[in-house]
């Protein structure tokens, strides 16, 4: 059979598909799918976000997933594809999570990871039949991992790798090493969707990996984790497996990485430039309501301040409009940001993903302000806030982002230079000044800023 491997966009508000012409790194979904098609079959794959849709592609069976708002975009195409008569299989976190639904717009519905269950949907699809929602009875084993074949990242531009050194710098090749997260953080997909399970990839196998990426010329990587130090040991062990390999990575992790000095010294010895930190709320409070109490507001200065002597920038993850956040919270928010030196912030307006323990509490409390899941963005009022109005959050989330991202704030940030790695510094503050320009040029776009 033909397989067309589609992973959408999203419509921005006046209706357009947000498109761009080059980006920071690629997930490794399709690649990793087509890894585990078996080979008599042909997988062709298409990122919209670079590339348009074929709604004519010659094929007999379509998958498609979704990261987020992107979910509307994909239930669209999924049903245009099959008005032409395609077979759809639609898969990944949000499908998972809201299988039901998506099973409203597809010929089958994979929940949870495809790599067990992938070939019999496609057997059963050639024979003209399909279970409907299929779902594998156990996790993998993370050391049967699949071969991807790096030469297929949608959203590597091979041309501008080979002749620009600025987009080697910026490009960032995916691999992973842990799936999973054990915290209980309510509004969170990843935990929900692995039902809090945890799981590493024995590190010679990541190096397998990082050694064909280093083959292909890339030196610096972006582990997809969500939370790669959840067993201590385990990433002590990868990190130091990284040492030789002298590569530099970023990944998301929690602070708690900033409390274990063995960890944070490996991680930083391996080669390790930034993280994203979900430090989410200042207010002890707001992360108790949403299951985050390992947070500890208290401990972020100390705990950055480690992070930034190793030389390791954090991008932090700020969540405003919680339930104990008012105006003022915003306004000690950026204070506390600029404070720290946080090289680069992202907002988020809190998101009710379906399948979240979140998502129960606010539909329960009847405190869901949008049933339009085209609109699951991070910059929009989605929740009834409680202690200001919905349109009050919004003007805070975006005098917020603007004022951490003015020229001014950009400046107290980015002085003195955090040690080390001048270049990587030099790299943020075009970022800074980049964001900035976008702000005021695509001000419906922020809640999707990735
Ligand atoms: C890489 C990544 C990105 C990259 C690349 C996106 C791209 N277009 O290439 C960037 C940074 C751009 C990004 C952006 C966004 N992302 Co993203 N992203 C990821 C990340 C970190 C890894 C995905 C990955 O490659 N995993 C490795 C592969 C091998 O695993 P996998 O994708 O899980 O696939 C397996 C199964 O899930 C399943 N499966 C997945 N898809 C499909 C599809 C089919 C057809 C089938 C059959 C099976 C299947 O089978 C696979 C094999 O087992 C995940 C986090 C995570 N834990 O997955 C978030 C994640 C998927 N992203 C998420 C979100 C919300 C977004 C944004 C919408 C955020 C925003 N700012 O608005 C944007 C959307 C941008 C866009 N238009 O594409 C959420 C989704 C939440 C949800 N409820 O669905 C996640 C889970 C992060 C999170 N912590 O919440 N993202
Ligand atoms: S620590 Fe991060 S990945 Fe883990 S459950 Fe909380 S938000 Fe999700």
């Amino acid at each position: 059979m033909r397989i067309y491997l589609v992973s959408p966009t999203h419509r921005l508000p006046d209706g357009s598909l947000l498109k761009t012409t080059r980006y920071w790194t690629s997930a490794l979904t399709l690649p990793y799918l087509e890894a585990l098609t078996p080979k008599r079959h042909e997988v062709v794959m298409v990122d919209e976000l670079f590339s348009d849709v074929d709604l004519d592609f010659e094929c007999d069976v379509v998958g498609i997933g979704a990261m987020g708002p992107q979910i509307r975009r994909a239930y669209d195409l999924a049903d245009a594809f099959r008005a032409r008569g395609k077979k759809v299989v639609l898969g990944g976190t949000w499908v998972s999570l809201a299988p039901e639904a998506s099973l409203a717009h597809a010929d089958a519905v994979i929940v949870g990871e495809a790599d067990l269950v992938w070939k019999t949907v496609l057997e059963d699809l050639e024979a003209g039949k399909s279970r409907g929602i299929y779902r594998a009875d156990r996790w993998i084993e993370m050391r049967d991992w699949p071969t991807v074949d790096y030469a297929k990242l949608p959203l590597l531009k091979w041309d501008a790798f080979r002749t620009s050194a600025a987009y080697r710098m910026y490009f960032h090749w995916p691999l992973v090493f842990s799936r999973g997260c054990p915290h209980p953080c309510s509004y969170c997909a990843v935990q929900a969707y692995y039902e809090r399970s945890y799981r590493t990839r024995p590190p010679e196998s990541v190096i397998e990996d990082v050694r064909t990426i280093k083959r292909y010329g890339g030196e610096r990587l972006l582990f997809l984790d969500d939370n790669p130090v959840a067993h201590p040991d385990a990433a002590k062990e990868m990190f130091a497996a990284l040492i030789p390999e002298k590569v530099r990575w970023a990944s998301q992790c929690t602070i708690n990485i900033a409390r274990d000095p063995e960890l944070l010294d490996l991680a930083a010895r391996s080669g390790c430039m930034s993280l994203s930190i979900g430090l989410e709320s200042l207010d002890a409070e707001s992360l108790a309501d949403v299951d985050k109490k390992f947070n500890k507001p208290s401990r972020f200065q100390e705990d950055l301040a480690k992070l930034r002597a190793k030389g390791i920038r954090v991008i932090a993850l700020m969540m405003v409009g919680l339930d104990h956040d008012d105006p003022r919270t915003f306004e000690r928010t950026l204070r506390f940001l600029i404070d720290a030196k946080i090289p680069l912030v992202k907002f988020f307006t809190p998101c009710p993903y379906p399948g979240t323990e979140y998502h129960d509490e606010m539909k329960a409390a009847g405190r869901i302000r949008e049933a339009d899941w085209g609109r699951y963005d991070y910059g929009a009022a989605l929740v009834e806030p409680l202690s200001m109005t919905p349109e009050e959050m919004l003007g805070l989330f975006q005098t917020t982002y603007k004022k951490f991202y003015s020229l001014g704030s950009i400046a107290k940030r980015f002085w003195p230079p955090p040690p080390g790695h001048p270049l990587e510094t030099l790299g943020y503050l075009v970022a800074n000044l980049k964001t900035n320009r976008f702000l005021a040029k695509r001000p419906e776009a922020w809640g999707t800023i990735s």
